[in-house]
């Protein structure tokens, strides 16, 4: 755990979060500023700062954040009309929480171009 990290305290339970999935591995929590009608991070628990450590971190792990990504967006309902699933790495992409995390968006339609 990163004591300075904001994520790393969610997933101990020392900051508040609607949590709406937890295991050993992996968390998700409704985001505190939805971009859309459900708005979900997923987190690895470990402290993994962007997908740029992605060679460094077990490949199960990373496929871990995947299912659960796909789970969290089945149970809010989200499975027939549609997803997306985002992760922003470095500061070009606009990644202002340095713990990996994927956004899972749904429940309208969601805006293009990404880029
Ligand atoms: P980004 O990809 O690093 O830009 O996304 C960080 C997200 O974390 C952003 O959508 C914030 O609203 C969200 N968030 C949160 O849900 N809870 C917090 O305590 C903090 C940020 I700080």
């Amino acid at each position: 755990m990163a004591n300075d990290c904001i994520f790393c305290r969610i997933v101990a339970g020392e900051l508040p979060a609607t949590i709406v999935y937890q295991d050993d591995e992996v968390t998700a929590f409704n985001d505190i500023n939805p971009q859309a009608s459900t708005h979900v991070l997923v987190i690895p628990n470990q402290h993994i700062t962007s997908l740029n450590d992605a060679e460094e971190t077990d490949p199960a792990l990373l496929g871990r954040l995947l299912q659960v990504a796909a789970k969290v967006a089945r149970d809010a309902g989200l499975a027939e009309s549609g997803y997306r699933v985002v992760t922003n790495t470095g500061p070009d992409s606009g990644q202002t929480v340095f713990h990996l995390h994927f956004h899972v968006l749904g429940g309208n339609p969601l805006r293009l171009p990404l880029g």
